[in-house]
């Protein structure tokens, strides 16, 4: 089955979630999407045979992990590519302003993907044209072994809305209710015409950026001092398995 990225840790923001989504919206995720294709209603029968490749799993075993996609279910797909959602997601509320469906597009990545080029675009892109479209950054500070604090110098993502005269809003991702209930508002606002919402969820994540973090492959000694809230500790002549794992 190789490795995967698990949502363990990060459960109530789907949870939190999962009551918004309309049968007319879109969930958009990345490869750690398991938990949000849950939440949109895909059964987890179907979803675990996805997992282990098999044919009786929601694509017939061909999506695997990270590419596991369920249309029927509103869940249009998980992304491999860091920050690939948030423009498709754009496009799709464009859709739905021609289509008459009513969509809202919510589209969910992490911390590091606040750092790729196509989320500032889709960002930028759904202010301007004023698209129902839900930027929801879950923020575990970690980018696979890299700490958020050596990736930006102000760790307030959510500020970065202030850019694209869109709200933003930083909300405890730790806790369901709270999660309904201002994702609930980023939902309303953009079903009535008012356009995108940032929201930065943040939330520590209990596992590895995967359930076998890092490859096999040597890693730089630098990784030594990046990994010491991981799960795994790095030299450079291999990696080795910590005592805790990150929590
Ligand atoms: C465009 C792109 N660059 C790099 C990678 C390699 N990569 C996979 S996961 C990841 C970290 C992403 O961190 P974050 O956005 O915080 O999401 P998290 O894994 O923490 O949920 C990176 C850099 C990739 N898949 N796509
Ligand atoms: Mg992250």
């Amino acid at each position: 089955m190789g490795s995967i990225h698990l949502g363990i840790g990060q459960e109530a923001i789907p949870v939190g979630a999962a009551g918004l989504i309309r049968d007319e919206d879109a969930v958009f995720a990345t490869y750690r999407g398991h938990n949000w294709a849950l939440a949109c209603g895909v059964p987890p029968a179907a979803l675990f045979g996805e997992l282990l490749g098999r044919a009786t799993g929601i694509n017939g075993g061909r999506g695997g992990s990270a590419h596991l996609t369920a249309p029927a279910h509103r869940f249009f797909g998980e992304n491999s590519i860091v920050g690939a959602g948030a423009p498709i997601a754009a496009g799709a509320a464009l859709a739905g302003r021609y289509d008459g469906s009513g969509r809202v597009a919510l589209t969910v990545f992490g911390d590091g993907a606040m750092n790729q080029g196509a989320v500032h675009e889709a960002m930028n892109f759904a202010a301007a044209l004023n698209l129902p479209v839900v930027f929801l950054c879950e923020n575990n500070s970690w980018s696979e072994l890299t700490p958020i604090e050596e990736m930006v110098r102000d760790p307030r993502l959510h500020r970065r809305a202030d850019a694209y005269g869109m709200p933003g809003e930083r909300i405890d991702g730790n806790d369901p209710a709270v999660v309904r209930e201002r994702l609930g508002d980023a939902f309303e606002v953009a079903r009535e015409g008012g356009g995108p919402t940032l929201v930065e969820a943040r939330r520590r994540a209990s596992s590895g950026t995967t359930s076998a973090t890092p490859s096999s492959t040597a890693a730089p000694a630098s990784w030594t001092r990046r990994a010491g809230g991981s799960r795994w500790s790095c030299s450079a002549t291999g990696c080795a398995r910590r005592a805790s794992a990150r929590t």
